[in-house]
């Protein structure tokens, strides 16, 4: 009789708990990339460049090389690396406090630079890690703990669309909104970081895969409610898809 093939953890992930909150997304995509690095052949020539914020132990999961820059400097830090080993994988992790607040200058530079380096983006549309502050990806009427009674536009006006603006600029190569909320949604979003991660190898230029992703703990639901959450209010102001994709 055939054998099932039961999931494996792949050999680019240390055999390590997570520390995510339950119903936290990070655990997924940090699995995601270890899955397509291994895939692709990669583990060896691989530098993951972490930041600050609930993905700041990405080392301490990932099995290859890491750096851990200060909050938000993760594509800098990523820019001298590729530069300087041109023919390694090199990715960063972050959140949308460390990419689309603190790092924004660092984020929008190396795409208009065309930098050939990916950014795996985490949108949980808050800052996790330090208690659920605003972050510019906060939606509209969203409650937070610095937006106690929702999101103004005359306080903080709108949502940073960080895919439509990247894919304005000619440096970029590959960019991507993806989401995790169920199965099917799970495999397009590894295809879209090995497209990223393809697009760099290849050397075309800047990719940059956004998975939208829940923080249950901070928005105050259950992990099933967060699902919900993604789906219909999250998706209406992010849409999924392909913004840009160069092909040589
Ligand atoms: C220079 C600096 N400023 C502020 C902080 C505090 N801080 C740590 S994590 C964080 C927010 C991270 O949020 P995000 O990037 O959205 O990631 P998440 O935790 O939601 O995954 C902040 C402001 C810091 N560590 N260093």
């Amino acid at each position: 009789m055939a054998k099932i093939k039961g999931y494996q953890r792949p050999q680019t992930l240390h055999d390590k708990p997570w520390h995510f909150c339950p119903g936290c997304h990070h655990g997924i995509v940090h699995r995601l990339c270890a899955e397509v690095v291994e895939e692709m052949g990669l583990q060896s020539q691989t530098i993951g460049v972490g930041s600050v914020g609930c993905g700041v132990f990405s080392y301490n999961y990932f099995n290859f090389d890491g750096i851990g820059p200060s909050h938000g400097r993760a594509p800098a830090v990523a820019t001298g690396v590729k530069r300087v080993l041109p023919d390694k994988l090199v990715f960063t992790y972050q959140g949308d406090g460390d990419l689309a607040a603190i790092g924004t200058t660092e984020m929008v530079h190396s795409a208009v630079r065309g930098e050939n380096i990916t950014i795996i983006f985490v949108n949980n549309t808050l800052y996790g890690m330090t208690g659920g502050q605003m972050a510019p990806t906060t939606l509209m009427g969203q409650q937070t703990t610095t937006t106690p009674r929702g999101r103004t536009r005359e306080q903080a006006g709108y949502p940073m669309k960080v895919c439509e603006m990247l894919a304005t600029m000619d440096g970029s190569a590959y960019i991507a909104r993806t989401a995790v909320f169920n199965p099917a949604q799970v495999l397009k979003t590894k295809k879209a970081i090995r497209k990223a991660f393809e697009t760099q190898m290849a050397g075309l230029g800047f990719s940059l895969v956004e998975v939208l992703s829940a923080c249950p703990t901070n928005w105050g639901m259950n992990p099933l409610e967060a699902l919900d959450h993604v789906k219909d209010n999250m998706l209406p102001v992010y849409p999924l898809g392909e913004f840009k994709l160069k092909k040589e």
